[in-house]
Parts: structure tokens; sequence; C-alpha cells
């Protein structure tokens, strides 16, 4: 059963002035394209085949490194589609009351986050992650991520936030940091709260 590109949920444009629609059209088209088309060909032939991406990812350290790259990178893209868009909405109900909880506020929570994604050398993911039914902020290099066994932080991530240059260089160049207190203008807060209760 191949692996395929997800459709994006929004049009290419729909994250502007915050994410621009040519980055959007290459990042979603092209490289993670490529990731599904890589991943497919490092799976083929092996038993990886059939497994599903959150097994690839839960036993990832027994496969190549062509299968954590790829499956990692169409694992987080496919998260990443689905926690943009918002409508301008900010978090409510029981996911409000947790980011409250473990960060003081949501400008708290959007502090660490940023804090995680600046601080990441090179290239990589900073998360918003559900462990032992808490929130968590943390970071990834590569296209690894917290579902991985190999993970130095576990969890389940229900928001990440893409700093491979490839997601802002287009708009933003060396100005990381500009990029990651643009994107929560197009937090789509429902599916990150779908997501946090889906993991508790
Ligand atoms: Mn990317």
């Amino acid at each position: 059963m191949a692996h395929t590109l997800p459709a994006l949920p929004y049009g290419f444009d729909a994250l502007e002035p915050h994410i621009d629609a040519q980055t959007m059209q290459i990042h979603h088209g092209k490289h993670h394209q490529a990731y599904v088309d890589n991943l497919n060909k490092a799976l083929a032939g092996t038993d990886g085949e059939n497994k599903s991406l959150e097994e690839l990812m839960a036993g990832i350290s027994s496969y190549p490194m062509a299968v954590r790259n790829n499956g990692g990178g169409h694992y987080n893209h496919s998260l990443f589609w689905t926690i943009l868009g918002g409508d301008g909405s900010l978090p409510a109900g029981k996911l409000a009351d947790a980011v409250n909880a473990a960060f003081g506020s949501l400008d708290g929570l959007k502090e660490k986050m940023n804090a995680a994604g600046a601080t990441r050398f090179g290239s990589g993911w900073a998360w918003l992650i559900v462990s032992n039914g808490t929130l968590q902020v943390t970071s990834t290099p590569n296209q690894d991520n917290p579902l991985m066994d190999i993970a130095e932080v576990k969890g389940t991530p229900i928001l990440g936030i893409d700093v491979w240059e490839h997601a802002y260089y287009l708009k933003y160049q060396n100005k990381r940091p500009d990029y990651l207190s643009a994107v929560w203008n197009v937090i789509n807060w429902a599916e990150v709260a779908k997501r946090f209760e889906a993991a508790l």
C-alpha cells in the first residue's frame, strides 16, 4: 500500500501574508511529494511496506535512514498542513485549560515553542506534545519526531512547526524568528484541540 501526498485542506494562498503562496506550492508539491516518493522507494519489497506510518515511527530504529528521513518527512508535513489554515480563533475549552496549566498562558506557550524552534541548529521541528497526559514543548533534528523510538523526548505531537529553511526562506530569508512569530497568526487551534483530545 503506497503512501500518497495528502491534498492541502486550503488554497496555496490561504496563509498569506504570513506564509506566501509560492513557499506553500514548493513546500507541499515538491518537498512533501519527494518525501512520499522516496519513502515508497525505500520501503518497496520490505516488510515496512505493510506498516502504517505510526507503526513505522514507533520502530524506526530498525529501519534504514531513508525510511527515518522520508517517513518522518511524510508524517511531519501531513500533520503540519492540518494545523495551519486557522480562522484566527484562539484555543478554547480543555486545550486552553491545559495550555494555561502548563505554560501560564498562550503567550507562554508561544515563547517556549519559538525558543525551541529558534535554537534548533540547522533543520528540524518544534513540537507541542502530549506526554503522560500533560503538554510539553520539545524539538527534533531533521525529519525526526516525538513518535520515533529514537526521540529524546517522546509523546504524541499535536502541533508541529517546521523550521527547515525551505519553510520560510523565500519570504523571511535568514530571519527564522520572524517566521516563528508570524506562524501563530495561522494556527488552526480547532485541529490542535481535536488532536489533543484524541491523545488523552
Ligand atoms: Mn518542510
